[in-house]
């Protein structure tokens, strides 16, 4: 297998990282932001929706879309619940995170960290996304604060995937993570597993 990855992005992480706790490996490709390896990956027809990651099965298939590899990776093991409510309420989280939360933690941290996107961090784009930030994150609260993991009863592909970008949300994106001890103890939760491996590791 060869992975697509973008070093800096989490959305490229959460796929690495699931890789590393599965004791998994794959070719990493690196096509970081703006690079030629990207623009390569791109020409080339390797990144089907335009974007990173992307997972190339030894046959060639194509797989886009970080929470669907990590769907494809996970069957089968002890990070896919085998409840059907679990598993349709892991699934709820992971769409969540494409539709709310990574539009708002990602972007108010992409905007400052990427050159070609810092026009874009005006002072009232950064104020509107901290406050959309702030409550955001209290959702992942209400359910962190009494619960270990986000669905069901043990760790699963939705811890994962929102462990990528909220793992960096105070120190990339700026968010005041003083106010959510339910995740902070999560995010320590998942940082402390066998076979980790960092962002930038
Ligand atoms: N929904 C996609 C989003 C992927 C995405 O936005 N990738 C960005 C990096 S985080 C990318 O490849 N940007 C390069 C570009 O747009 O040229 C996923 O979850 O995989």
């Amino acid at each position: 297998m060869k992975l697509y990855s973008m070093p800096s992005s989490g959305n490229s992480f959460k796929v690495r990282l699931l890789l590393a706790l599965l004791g998994r490996d794959a070719h990493i490709v690196s096509v970081e932001d703006d690079s030629p390896a990207l623009a390569d990956a791109k020409q080339t027809g390797r990144l089907p929706f335009g974007k990173a990651p992307v997972l190339e099965l030894d046959d060639g298939r194509l797989l886009p879309e970080s929470n669907a590899i990590l769907h494809f990776l996970g069957r089968g093991t002890e990070f896919v619940p085998a409840d059907p409510f679990d598993h349709a309420e892991m699934l709820a989280w992971m769409f969540w995170e494409q539709n709310a939360h990574e539009g708002v933690i990602a972007v108010r941290a992409g905007i400052q960290h990427y050159p070609r996107r810092r026009h874009l961090a005006t002072p009232e784009r950064l104020s509107e996304l901290l406050d959309r930030g702030h409550e955001i994150l209290q959702v992942m609260e209400d359910r962190l604060s009494d619960h270990d993991w986000l669905a069901g009863g043990a760790i699963s592909l939705a811890d994962i995937c929102l462990y990528a970008y909220t793992h960096t949300a105070g120190e990339r994106g700026g968010f005041d993570m003083s106010r959510f001890p339910g995740i902070n103890r999560w995010i320590a939760r998942i940082s402390a597993l066998p076979g980790y491996k960092g962002l930038l590791e």
